[in-house]
């Protein structure tokens, strides 16, 4: 069985272009400008992302031809923040039709330490065998979450959740960076095979967003995957070339940072 993970990654590395917040948290996370599909579609060709992550109906309307040379991830599950439930995020879409839509990869939350996790882990192993039957790469977004997580943001239950996405195959999980340098070693250390992209965040400081990235390189992430800090941004493209020095081309801050001036 063949994954085609390499149209994913730059030599090895990865940053991917998030736009399902739109489910996720609704519109208080969007303006004028960047509630609009096509505004980040463009941000993800012109700037050369690794791909682009829409939900399916998004992918529909706009991932024309146009737009064909970034990779589509398609997020095959989600909920809104509408609902203050017990968390759980259930498939949205079947891996067969993110394919017609054209995806190269197929997306899916898990969060462990909800009451739910069973559902989810069960379900995402059914999509992992699916998407991998077509030589697809399955991707998990592993957020620990629910009641019996007091602290989300726990080194050793961020390397739990790095190990499930290994256990369950898949080929890459995106998970949050709770800043602990030396202990995140070990949450890298458990994704073994498994690439780990990190989550991009509520917006920072640009400068304090490039210090997290090489932060996070420096430990062995294979890059990023980012939203808010992009398309919240007012210069988009610089932001994008100042990561990219760091992922792509092994730039210090000092030297990606030139790039937002
Ligand atoms: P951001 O870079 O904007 O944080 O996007 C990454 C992401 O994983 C999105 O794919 C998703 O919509 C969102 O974060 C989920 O955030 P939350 O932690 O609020 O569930």
């Amino acid at each position: 069985m063949t994954i085609h993970i390499n149209k994913l990654l730059t030599n090895g590395k990865a940053i991917f272009l998030a736009y399902d917040q739109g489910l996720e948290h609704g519109p208080s996370d969007l303006n004028m400008k960047n509630v609009d599909p096509n505004y980040i579609l463009d941000i993800a060709l012109e700037g050369h992302y690794n791909g682009v992550i829409l939900q399916h109906g998004l992918a529909e309307k706009y991932y024309q031809d146009y737009y064909k040379d970034i990779p589509l991830i398609v997020k095959l599950n989600g909920q809104t923040s509408i609902t203050k439930m017990e968390p759980i995020s259930k498939k949205l879409c079947t891996v067969e039709r993110a394919i017609k839509l054209g995806a190269d990869a197929v997306g899916y939350t898990i969060y462990n330490g909800s009451e739910n996790e069973d559902e989810m882990m069960a379900e995402f192993s059914k999509i992992v065998d699916t998407a991998h039957d077509y030589g697809l790469p399955a991707i998990i977004w592993a957020y620990p979450r629910g009641k019996f997580v007091p602290d989300p943001m726990n080194t050793n239950l961020l390397a739990y959740c790095a190990r499930v996405a290994a256990e369950l195959g898949a080929d890459i999980v995106k998970i949050k960076y709770n800043g602990d340098f030396e202990g995140f070693k070990w949450v890298m250390k458990n994704a073994g095979r498994t690439k780990v992209v990190i989550s991009g965040g509520s917006k920072l400081e640009p400068i304090e967003f490039l210090h997290k990235t090489h932060e996070v390189m420096q430990i062995g992430a294979s890059g990023l995957a980012i939203g808010r800090n992009i398309w919240q941004h007012d210069k988009p493209f610089s932001l994008t070339k100042a990561i990219q020095a760091i992922i792509h081309h092994d730039k210090t801050v000092d030297e990606a940072k030139k790039f937002l001036e």
